[in-house]
């Protein structure tokens, strides 16, 4: 029988590895069982919070090992494919994801095959070809295709103590939240908008445009979830989680509202009219995430947000207005911010009142319009040793974040602000918002 297993690599540089969970892993093997049934064994090789040094003696013989690359992962992923090769030589490694479909060249150098674009078809073509020993280097999926077609994520692959978890729907201001069994899910693919930071535009040119699962596959995999797993509450990952469209938006939300389900979400600002904020309550959203990134019109404009500051103000009021918590997402070190957005930011926040902001400092990853152009916001010296552009505030005390760019000093904008400047203004508001009890929760 020919054994197949996807590495999830140890993500040892998040603060809970276990917070998310591995979705591209479940939908690519739920694929292989039902397309090759008995023909394989299907194995998820999770390697979340092991040490990387002994990650080998966690990783049994495989005929065919899996990757998904993310850019953060990549020098992991690589050294656990050569020390791979040396203990099983004969295995074959092929690889998909963010990372390997922005450098395929590069990716080719250490994996046998890459899957471009949506794997579902192209992996089984794959698995065929290696069967006939005729493996390519390449499948690339040109088609969109259609998400419906495909039974929901299964979750047998990892222990249930992996998927039903608590601590995924802690309140602010209500009691109980945390200790709901919940997990992650994603029924969407894609995003239809172009945020110069965001990597996903390079990676989407393979599908375009943002697709939903129909209302009854919805109803369908939280059901399974709370039947098999004892399921509370669940974490929607999907990077627009109301859909375009009132029509469209009803459907959905009153699908996830008929399991009787808890449920947090993210979404755009301009995603939500006030008909949707009340349906988002009638249908048991308790947390609304919102990609605000910035106070300053000029920053939203340069990174082609696409939305504006009077916007962010009115979803975030609406939605606490409706008794669902609000957590915004912001980003400091931004093009076109001027020296005083600690002031602006901090104004911003005090106005909305949102329970929760989750500040990041800006990096520049492959795959973005930032790195493929930086000069045309004004950015120069782009650090591309990827383990440097992650931070995670909080983490570590004493943790004082770096950047990996620096601004001209005569940027397109105006003054550039050195970069002992912009961390100085992350640092200053993230003690403001520790201070204020607004570090996310
Ligand atoms: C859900 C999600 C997560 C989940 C699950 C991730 C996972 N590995 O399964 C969690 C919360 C764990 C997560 C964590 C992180 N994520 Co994330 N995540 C997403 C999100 C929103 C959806 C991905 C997803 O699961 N889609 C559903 C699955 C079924 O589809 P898919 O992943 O696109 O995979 C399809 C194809 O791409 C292809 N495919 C992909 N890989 C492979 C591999 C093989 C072998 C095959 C055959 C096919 C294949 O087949 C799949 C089916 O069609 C994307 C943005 C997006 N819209 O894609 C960001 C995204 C992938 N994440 C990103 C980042 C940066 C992270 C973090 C580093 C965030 C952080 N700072 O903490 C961590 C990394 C942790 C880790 N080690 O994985 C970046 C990646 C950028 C990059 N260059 O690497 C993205 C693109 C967001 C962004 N806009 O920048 N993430």
């Amino acid at each position: 029988m020919l054994r197949i297993g996807f590495v999830f690599p140890s993500s040892e540089y998040l603060f809970d590895p276990f917070k998310g969970d591995p979705h591209t892993h479940f939908q690519i093997l739920t694929v292989l069982e039902n397309h090759f049934g008995n023909e394989v064994e299907l194995l998820l090789i999770d390697l979340r919070g092991i040490k990387k040094d002994f990650a080998i003696y966690h990783i049994p013989e495989c005929d065919i090992y899996l990757h998904s690359v993310y850019t953060l992962d990549w020098e992991e992923q690589i050294s656990i494919v050569k020390n791979l090769r040396d203990s099983y030589p004969k295995a074959k490694h092929i690889a998909g994801g963010p990372h390997a479909t922005v450098f395929q060249k590069e990716s080719l150098e250490h994996f046998d095959s890459l899957i471009i674009g949506a794997g579902e078809e192209k992996i089984k073509d794959a698995i065929e070809d290696y069967k006939k020993k005729s493996l390519k280097k390449i499948y690339e999926e040109k088609s969109v295709m259609d998400i419906n077609k495909y039974p929901f994520p299964s979750r047998k692959f990892l222990p249930k103590s992996t998927t039903a978890r608590k601590g995924l729907l802690t309140l602010k201001h209500k009691k109980g939240y945390d200790q709901m069994l919940g997990t992650t899910v994603i029924f969407s693919r894609g995003c239809p908008y172009d945020c110069y930071f965001c990597a996903m535009p390079q990676v989407k040119q393979y599908c375009p445009g943002v697709r939903y699962r129909k209302p009854e596959l919805i109803e369908q995999e939280i059901e399974y979830l709370k039947r098999e797993y004892g399921l509370q509450g669940i974490s929607l990952l999907d990077e627009i989680g109301v859909p375009p469209g009132h029509e469209a938006a009803v459907k959905h939300l009153e699908a996830i509202g008929r399991t009787g389900i808890v449920w947090r979400g993210q979404c755009r600002v301009d995603g939500i009219t006030p008909e949707t904020a009340k349906l988002l309550k009638d249908t048991g959203c308790v947390t609304m995430c919102l990609g605000v990134e910035s106070a300053w019109q000029q920053s939203l404009d340069i990174i082609n947000k696409k939305i504006n500051i009077a916007k962010a103000k009115e979803t975030i009021k609406l939605l606490e207005k409706n008794g669902i918590e609000c957590r915004v997402y912001m980003i400091i070190g931004l093009p076109g911010e001027p020296e005083n957005i600690v002031d602006i930011t901090w104004d911003f926040i005090r106005e909305t009142k949102p329970a929760s902001v989750y500040l990041s400092i800006l990096t520049v990853r492959p795959g973005t319009q930032l790195f493929n152009n930086p000069t045309k916001f004004g950015m120069k010296n782009i650090n591309t040793d990827w383990s440097k552009t992650m931070h995670m505030y909080g983490r570590y005390k004493e943790e004082i974040p770096s950047l990996t760019f620096e601004y001209e000093d005569a940027a397109p904008w105006g003054k550039g602000l050195k970069n002992e400047q912009i961390v100085k203004n992350y640092l200053e508001l993230q003690s403001r918002l520790h201070k204020a009890g607004l570090s996310h929760i």
